[in-house]
């Protein structure tokens, strides 16, 4: 992946989307508000997370979350951020997070509610005691104030999302967004405290023969899964897991490849949620010409039924996603 940083001019992630907002007639500039606030909380997590350790603020907080996790005392601390640095956008309506069982109500539409910010704030976080990467993962959506109930106004299907990214805090810190016309990457500089672009109009490979998937669980697998492993296996694909699925989607959405995380005894439906986790990465995916698929259906296709709804997940190159729909059908195992 070739860079505009070494060549271009320094474009910071604040002006690239006040740019992109002149191409929005009549914009208010509510919504680069929003991404200004997700830009600041990254950086205040980046921070965080780099100082976790230091600070004695890894490991469980002792409780668990509405998904019957143990909770990380970083999830908490990501969270709070994350809420402190939206909840003063007066554009937003609802914000909902993996963390809190209820969406949070900020305003109605009435008073400016325009938009709803869902959010898993540091996904991966029980690898952080080994230094491993994590992730915040976001999706914006217009609030419909024909809505009355705060859950019923975010369990929109993944083609309404007007915007969607996550920052992985790895040996650096990368922010990965989409507005609907292509997928942009920018690089946190400590330095000087700003992201900088550095890919505009990402692309994922068409084809790499590689796939993400902890085959630990390949016995309770769908056929349909089951087949395509071993097929890859005799087919000179190689394996790569990390467990986190911002770190997995990163180096697949970069390099190429396929992600799966299947339907499994212990979660029947799949483990990845759809509003904040599945259908933000399918949008990034499919903006980058990539594909992304729950079962036999595109994921932003399914319509949520609830906030914390999981979801089976197949993401990454056309080919590749392909490829495993090929043997869920001939097995049957897409549903
Ligand atoms: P497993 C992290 O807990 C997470 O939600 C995703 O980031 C990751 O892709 C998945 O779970 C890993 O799950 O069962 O392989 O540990």
């Amino acid at each position: 992946m070739d860079t505009e940083r070494s060549t271009s001019n320094l474009c910071s992630l604040q002006s690239h989307i006040l740019a992109e907002e002149t191409h929005h007639p009549g914009a208010s500039g509510d919504f680069s508000w929003i991404v200004s606030a997700i830009s600041l909380a990254g950086k205040a997590i980046a921070h965080q997370v780099r100082r976790a350790r230091l600070e004695g603020v890894l490991g469980d907080q002792g409780a668990t979350n509405v998904q019957g996790e143990s909770q990380q005392r970083m999830d908490v601390i990501a969270n709070e951020i994350l809420m402190r640095c939206l909840g003063t956008r007066a554009s937003i309506a609802v914000l909902a997070s993996e963390e809190d069982d209820q969406p949070t109500i900020l305003r109605r539409g009435v008073d400016g509610g325009k938009y709803c910010v869902l959010f898993d704030p540091l996904d991966g976080s029980s690898t952080l005691d080994t230094n491993g990467a994590v992730g915040t993962i976001f999706t914006i959506l217009r609030n419909d104030p024909q809505i009355e109930s705060a859950e019923g106004t975010v369990c929109q299907p993944g083609r309404r999302q007007v915007a969607a990214g996550y920052i992985l805090y790895g040996p650096s810190t990368a922010f990965v967004i989409t507005t609907g016309t292509g997928v942009d990457l920018f690089e946190l500089d400590p330095f000087i405290g700003s992201f900088l672009l550095v890919k505009r109009g990402l692309r994922i490979p068409k084809a790499r023969k590689v796939y993400s998937v902890n085959e630990a669980y390949t016995a309770s697998f769908p056929c349909g899964y089951q087949s395509y492993l071993a097929w890859a296996h005799t087919n000179g694909y190689s394996s790569r897991y990390i467990g986190s699925l911002c770190a997995d989607a990163h180096r697949i959405l970069l390099n190429g490849g396929v992600f799966l995380y299947p339907p499994t005894i212990t979660h029947p439906e799949g483990k990845l949620r759809l509003l904040y986790e599945a259908n933000p990465m399918a949008m990034i995916f499919e903006q980058a010409g990539g594909k992304a698929i729950s079962g036999s259906t595109p994921t932003m296709d399914i319509n949520p039924r609830k906030l914390h709804q999981r979801v089976p997940l197949v993401l990454g190159s056309s080919d590749e996603v392909d490829a495993v729909l090929s043997h869920l059908a001939k097995d049957g195992s897409a549903h």
